[in-house]
């Protein structure tokens, strides 16, 4: 399945119906008064944000979102009939912004959240509101107010409690594949991980928490390099993070450079994701390379008073600990 995380809709509203001109006809009335009733109210467009909506796929299908106008009004006092509203459902955790300036017009970070996107146009009087004593037969209603119209970008943040960090290839998608039931494609190249893929951790007696691997970062992300770094706004809501480094790769340098490339990355992006705290693991301890390496590579964050795990997401060795790390993280920051 495809993730999509943005979408851009067009949305209208209805427009309000007419009012109308019309005037009393009755036996052996030659002139009646004016009975012109009013327009019906036009339909709005709502985003609704439910929790069984997991992705804004459906929206990718329908982008166009225009509800009817109102009925228009008519003889004999009768009000054009209101037109129905339209629902659009997206994800608990949808952002809806404006397409033209980009400002946030809300959240939908609750579940059965509403949010009017689009007011249905008034419906316009009808002439027997305009009657005065100097002009009893009003030949004019009014014309319905427009309704609302505009773009809007939906903008779905996973929430995840767990985000995984790192350098491409260092087996953050090894790491929750071992974790959690996701599945996403692990190989021995870079940027193999071309979406984000959440999964739900369960460990023993430890607590369930959700977590997201997202492609792989390197120096010069902020500025388009690799992937980038608009996936980064999948972590922004996390507790923690989980930063993986891989030593056994000669082309990566040493683990503090690593940890310092990838958290510049992060704080280019934004700075706050910089107060997030961060489980610091070495992966690929399986490997002869990495075991001959990282005594030297942990002293230098020991030194800065930076706890390093170790661990293989490959066969399983330290990754209780990391998960361990993670829960005990995640329980400090629910504390505070
Ligand atoms: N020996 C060993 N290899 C590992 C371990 N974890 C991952 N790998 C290998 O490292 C390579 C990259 O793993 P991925 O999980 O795809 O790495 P990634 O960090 O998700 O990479 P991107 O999505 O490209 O950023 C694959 O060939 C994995 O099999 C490990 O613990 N030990
Ligand atoms: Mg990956």
């Amino acid at each position: 399945m495809n993730f999509i995380d943005e979408v851009k809709i067009y949305i209208k509203a209805g427009d309000g119906g007419r009012g109308c001109v019309s005037f009393r006809r009755e036996k052996f009335v030659p002139r009646g008064g004016p009975d012109g009733g009013d327009g019906g109210r036009g339909g709005d467009i709502k985003i609704h944000a439910e929790s069984s909506r997991r992705t804004l796929l459906d929206l990718k299908y329908a982008r166009h979102h225009i509800a009817k106008h109102g009925g228009h009004g008519k003889g004999s006092n009768r009000t054009g009939r209101n037109s129905e509203d339209i629902d659009i459902i997206v994800p608990v955790g949808t952002l809806v912004k404006d397409a033209e300036t980009g400002e946030v017009l809300t959240d939908l970070h609750v579940d059965g959240q509403l949010y009017i996107a689009a007011k249905g146009g008034a419906g316009g009087k009808g002439n027997a509101w305009f009657a005065t004593s100097t002009n009893q037969a009003p030949r004019y209603a009014q014309a319905g107010i427009k309704g609302e119209e505009r773009w809007v970008i939906l903008e779905l943040k996973l929430f995840a409690d767990v985000g995984i960090i790192g350098l491409p290839n260092v087996g953050k998608s090894t790491f929750i594949s071992k974790v959690s039931a996701a599945r996403p494609k692990i190989a021995d190249y870079p940027f193999t991980t071309l979406v984000p893929h959440l999964g739900v951790v369960k460990y023993g007696n430890m607590e369930t928490f959700v977590i997201a691997d997202i492609p792989g970062l390197i120096k010069g992300a902020h500025e388009g390099m690799g992937m980038g770094t608009r996936f980064l706004r999948h972590i922004e809501r996390t507790s923690v993070l989980l930063h993986v480094i891989d030593i056994s790769q000669e082309s990566y340098g040493d683990a503090w450079q690593n940890f310092e490339t990838v958290n510049g990355e992060l704080f280019l992006f934004n700075p706050s994701l910089m107060e997030k705290p961060q489980v610091v693991t070495i992966n690929k301890i399986d490997l002869p390379v990495t075991r001959e390496r990282i005594k030297k590579e942990i002293d230098i964050f020991d030194k800065k008073g930076i706890k390093v795990s170790a661990f293989s997401a490959v066969t399983g060795e330290g990754v209780t600990e990391v998960i361990h790390e993670i829960t005990k993280k995640l329980h400090s920051k629910k504390a505070v």
